[in-house]
């Protein structure tokens, strides 16, 4: 089937959930497809750059106050509609000098984890690279609950100042990695941990777009990708497959116990000679979690068919980005 041999050539290990890449051009970000930002001062946009879409706030407009007060220091945008626990987030940055930039991930109402770095300012140092009073000397993994800010891991490695850098947060299996570029942070948080509410931040600095609007600075952030992992690539996301190590695109599970046959070692073989067994062995009962990230249907995907669209929208999704 050409489609799935299409789709199938892109997945190596996971499968493209989201390519935000219809951001409004030259509007507001924030509330659209569930974008919000923690302080409306500096408010987020996005414009059309030589046919990527960039987005980066315009302004600076202060850097009083602390986290967690809803003033300078929450100047993130992040999509509450992102429901993915074993996934990755990828985005590139463009820092063009020693401003303060992070990815945001992991975000509830009052706690989000946030990678925090800054470009490495050959001229002075690094100055003040994290928001203010913390002491983040290059880039640094943080926990912020609230107004209280746990570092997690840090470096005084930075990323260089007029740089492109790919940051990946991957959550599988209980493990966190997130990468900056060839820095890497890794921390063990749980297999419940979800990568919820990704998006981005910026402290004490300004985007200028292509009209000259905004800020001294020309820093921001482009085609960021959502995908979900597929640790056996037989097509089931590791979030709704029944035997996440083993490949079974079928699905099959002949108890109906939620473990899928190919490894489930204490299932119901049932040979029907039980007086009063109804004899099928499937109750057509789904109960998997359900995806919300934008953009992508909201169903309980349960059989091969819907994993065939999700692999068909995948492959969409693959042939409509676009490279600076
Ligand atoms: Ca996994
Ligand atoms: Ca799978
Ligand atoms: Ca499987
Ligand atoms: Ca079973």
């Amino acid at each position: 089937m050409v489609l799935t041999l299409i789709a199938s050539l892109s997945l190596a290990g996971t499968v493209e959930a989201w390519v935000p890449e219809e951001f409004p051009d030259g509007d507001v970000v924030a509330g659209s497809d569930g974008w919000n930002n923690g302080w409306n001062e500096d408010e987020w946009y996005s414009f059309d750059y030589q046919g990527t879409m960039l987005v980066a706030p315009y302004w600076d407009a202060g850097d009083d106050g602390e986290f967690g007060d809803g003033g300078a220091h929450d100047n993130w945008l992040t999509n509450a509609a992102v429901d993915v626990r074993q996934g990755e987030f990828a985005v590139n940055v463009y820092v063009d000098d020693d401003d303060s930039w992070g990815v945001v991930f992991g975000a509830t109402a009052d706690e989000r984890y946030l990678l925090l770095f800054c470009g490495y300012d050959s001229g002075g140092g690094n100055t003040d690279c994290a928001s203010g009073e913390l002491d983040v000397p290059g880039s640094g993994l943080l926990l912020i609950s609230g107004s209280d800010v746990e570092v997690l891991d840090q470096t005084d490695r930075s990323v260089d100042e007029g740089s492109d850098n790919p940051v990946v947060v991957s959550m599988n299996d209980g493990e966190l990695v997130v990468t900056l570029g060839r820095i890497e942070y890794v921390v063990t948080v749980g297999a419940e941990f979800a990568l919820n509410g990704v998006g981005f931040y910026g402290y004490n600095q300004g985007v200028v777009d292509e009209n000259g609007n905004g800020d001294d600075s020309s820093a921001y952030f482009y085609e960021p990708v959502l995908s979900w992992h597929d640790d056996d690539d037989d097509g089931v996301v590791d979030d709704l497959d029944n035997c996440e190590k083993v490949s079974n695109a079928d699905q099959a599970d002949a108890d109906g116990d939620g473990l899928g046959t190919a490894c489930d070692d204490a299932e119901d073989t049932d040979t029907g000679t039980d007086t009063g067994d109804g004899g099928n062995g499937n109750g057509g009962g789904n109960g998997g979690p359900v995806l919300t990230a934008p953009g992508v249907c909201s169903c309980a995907v349960t059989d091969p068919s819907a994993g065939v669209l999700l692999l068909g929208l995948a492959a969409l999704a693959s042939s409509r980005r676009r490279r600076l």
